[in-house]
């Protein structure tokens, strides 16, 4: 097995972390714990929960997350936050320490597509969801700190599932087998470097030197309807600019992307 509290704990020495060989979501008992312990601006660092298997693996929008026991690394980390205007860079992180990783160990054609999915050659292989809590104080919301959600495709057979031609995985890319161990350990070296540079233009910038739908057309489908237009530009705040066939200039923050339309 290459993914234990054991091997976890030699790897990463004296850094707290929580490991379960199965629970419902890494994103739930992040939540959970971040709202039983609030006061995260006196953590010195990101607290870490990892498993082997999800029952309840959550997507964006109340979608569900799939990785059979053994086949993926899933974790959730508490970062310590309180402006929300970094709130939308926590996604930007985790996509960018995820498609670094994933380029270090030679996988072929990796991009981001805005605003969570990194993918290779189009094929999506990892899935981001960052949460807030917002804690109630004198009539305003604080913000507590942010869980942020990473699914990572490692040995998934997708052949017989519903994501055949969209999901990918990392062993099959780079043709040889992998240590989840190893990949968990290098990904929080480079969430801890990103994260520290959170509010920099470097960040930024390292994020949109990866987003690979930048000049196309797209369409982009929200809860409320379908946008379509050339993806042109984002911004340091990870919203995305499209031009409509009319010319006209629309900002949009959230939404999934597809190729197409116009
Ligand atoms: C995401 O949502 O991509 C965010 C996924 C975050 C998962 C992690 S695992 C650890 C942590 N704890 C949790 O409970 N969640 C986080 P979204 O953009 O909504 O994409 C979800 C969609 O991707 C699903 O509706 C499927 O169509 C597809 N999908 C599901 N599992 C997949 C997989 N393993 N690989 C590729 N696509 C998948």
């Amino acid at each position: 097995m290459d993914l234990t509290a054991a091997k976890i704990r030699d790897r990463l020495g004296s850094r707290p972390f929580k490991f379960y060989e199965q629970c419902a979501s890494t994103n739930d008992l992040a939540l959970e714990l971040l709202a039983q312990h609030p006061l995260v601006e006196a953590r010195a660092a990101a607290e870490l929960i990892c498993t082997d298997e999800q029952t309840k693996g959550k997507g964006r929008l109340g979608r569900s997350w799939y990785a059979p026991p053994g086949t993926a690394l899933m974790l959730s980390l508490i970062l310590p936050l309180t402006n929300r205007h970094e709130l939308p860079r926590m996604t930007m992180l985790g996509a960018l320490a995820i498609a670094e990783m994933a380029e270090s160990i030679g996988a072929p054609g990796v991009g981001i597509k805005w605003p969570n999915d990194v993918q290779l050659n189009g094929r999506k292989l990892s899935g981001v969801l960052s949460e807030a809590n917002w804690l109630a104080s004198q009539g305003s919301s604080q913000l507590q700190g942010v869980v942020v959600g990473m699914g990572i495709n490692v040995r998934i057979d997708f052949s017989d599932t519903p994501f055949a031609d969209s999901a990918v995985s990392l062993e099959p890319a780079v043709g040889h087998s992998l240590d989840r161990t190893d990949l968990l350990a290098d990904l929080l070296g480079r969430i801890d470097y990103w994260y520290a540079r959170r509010s920099s233009d470097s960040l930024f910038e390292a994020w949109r030197g990866r987003l690979n739908m930048l000049g196309q057309p797209v369409e982009v489908r929200q809860p409320d309807g379908v946008i379509s237009g050339i993806a042109e530009s984002v911004d340091a705040d990870g919203a995305l600019y499209l031009v409509d066939r009319a010319g006209v200039r629309q900002r949009v923050i959230a939404g999934d992307v597809a190729l197409g339309g116009v």
